[in-house]
């Protein structure tokens, strides 16, 4: 079997698919914290400080469903060890705090009434636990924690562990048995994926929101060891981790050079985490820090259309409620989302390839894709009349792998034809800004691929 052959065989889980098609959803980071102004809380906080008076988690949910996001991850649990939850484990929870109440059971309801998926973060570094640091006795706890999460709020969709790992009260690290976690949770959430240090989901690798320009999810075994992934976490509470980009080191995960020697591979796509705010807390003194709209567009472009699924942060303030400055921000990315997929012109042009099937490229669905017998291929798009475009989306179908390496996009200008756009991989879906170009064509050429490509959809968007 040649390189080729061999890469084309590592194809996703059906739970990875799913997952890759939620593409945009949110993360809650609530804890402690949001009452002490810290990133990090030591676990000597008294639940008495926790009272967020106002909480209303229909208004998350609501406010991120209006950004377009299909799922939210709630911080269950922190580093500060602090249960949101009513854990029959500790006295460290919400139910001793003012508040009072379950708020993981308040946020996975308000999840299911509007349809949004709801995941689990639970820190396995723990500041408050006793227990932490003595081996059996604190897995024991976590995969105590982890049951009464899995198995009293309905379905979930993620399990996100951490790779942060300091020490415990009594100053011991604790090893995670991260084999024991995961059996727990395929047992009872076959469904849901784990993520960053865990099989299904990997962490881009920074926390500032940067993507490769090639996002490879077919890469080595070892790029799953969570041990590693734990080390290249933040390990202290430190803001420069927060604005890092990706390792140059690491920019090459998936390329045939990275991969020819490699005897274990797997599915292992990218996930972007960043906070809509400086920080995953909400801090009074940030209030006016939510990041731009473009820079959050880009984004996503960058993230949803650069074969990653995005997860955005909105930490709720001291009351209980995400703040007016982020609930708008979240709306005018749903805007954004909204309008500029909005009107496909794809379907209703003249469309010429060099092979059959090309037709298949206009549904958006795996059961009929475009797929020519070698790893090149030309399609051009004639409009009836110039066009003003916004963006070009581009899929393969994943449940055969990953496999264009590279294509270019061009537009017809004077009698010819203009390169606009270099790209390298495809992957589950390219986004290609076509920054206002008014054609009346647009040719799609893949220039490699590994054996032959397999689109399963086109759509090219006009702009208003
Ligand atoms: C990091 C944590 O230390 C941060 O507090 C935050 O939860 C982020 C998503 O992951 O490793």
């Amino acid at each position: 079997m040649n390189l080729d052959e061999r890469l084309i065989k590592i194809v996703p889980s059906e739970r990875q698919i799913k997952f890759q098609q939620l593409e945009f959803y949110a993360f809650i980071h609530f804890t402690v914290n949001t009452f002490t102004d810290k990133e990090w809380g030591d676990g000597t906080e008294s639940p008495e400080i926790f009272n967020p008076a106002k909480l209303d988690a229909e208004q998350w949910v609501k406010a991120v469903k209006s950004a377009g996001m299909r799922g939210l991850i709630l911080t269950c649990k922190h580093h500060d060890g602090f249960c949101l939850w009513d854990c029959k484990y500790t006295k460290h929870t919400v139910m001793n705090s003012p508040y009072g109440k379950d708020i993981v059971k308040e946020t996975a309801e308000a999840c299911k009434k509007h349809g949004i998926k709801f995941g689990v973060y639970l820190s396995p570094w723990d500041r408050n636990c006793h227990l932490y640091g003595q081996g059996k006795a604190y897995d024991d706890y976590f995969v105590n924690q982890l049951t009464e999460l899995l198995t009293g709020y309905g379905d979930v969709f993620s399990v996100w562990f951490d790779g942060a790992c300091g020490e415990g009260p009594n100053g011991k690290k604790q090893y995670y048995d991260w084999e024991r976690y995961y059996s727990v949770i395929r047992k009872l959430q076959p469904q849901a994926c784990i993520s960053v240090c865990g099989p299904d989901v990997r962490w881009c690798g920074n926390e500032a929101g940067h993507t490769r320009k090639a996002e490879w999810s077919v890469v080595p075994m070892r790029a799953k060891d969570s041990e590693i992934i734990s080390e290249k976490s933040q390990q202290e509470d430190n803001e420069e981790f927060r604005q890092r980009r990706v390792d140059a080191r690491d920019e090459d995960l998936g390329s045939r050079k990275m991969l020819v020697n490699e005897n274990e591979l797997i599915w292992y796509p990218a996930e972007v985490n960043t906070s809509i705010r400086p920080g995953w807390f909400w801090h009074e003194s940030e209030n006016d820090k939510v990041r731009p709209l473009e820079e959050l567009m880009d984004i996503y472009i960058k993230s949803v259309g650069g074969n990653a699924t995005f997860l955005l942060n909105i930490p709720p303030t001291n009351e209980g409620l995400l703040h007016e400055n982020d609930v708008r921000r979240l709306e005018e990315i749903g805007e954004f989302i909204r309008n500029a997929f909005a009107d496909n012109i794809a379907p209703d042009c003249d469309i010429t390839a060099d092979c059959e099937g090309i037709e298949n490229v206009l549904t958006d669905s795996y059961e009929s894709c475009y797929m020519p017998d070698t790893p090149e291929t030309e399609i051009t798009f004639k409009f009836d009349k110039p066009e003003k475009l916004g963006y070009l989306v581009i899929k393969e179908n994943i449940c055969m792998s990953q496999r264009v390496e590279s294509f270019t996009v061009s537009v017809s200008e004077n009698g010819g034809f203009r390169e606009v756009y270099e790209g390298t991989v495809i992957g589950y879906k390219r986004i290609v800004p076509l920054n206002d170009v008014v054609t009346d064509s647009l040719k799609i050429k893949i220039t490699d691929s590994r054996i032959r490509p397999v689109i399963s959809f086109v759509g090219i968007y006009r702009l208003e």
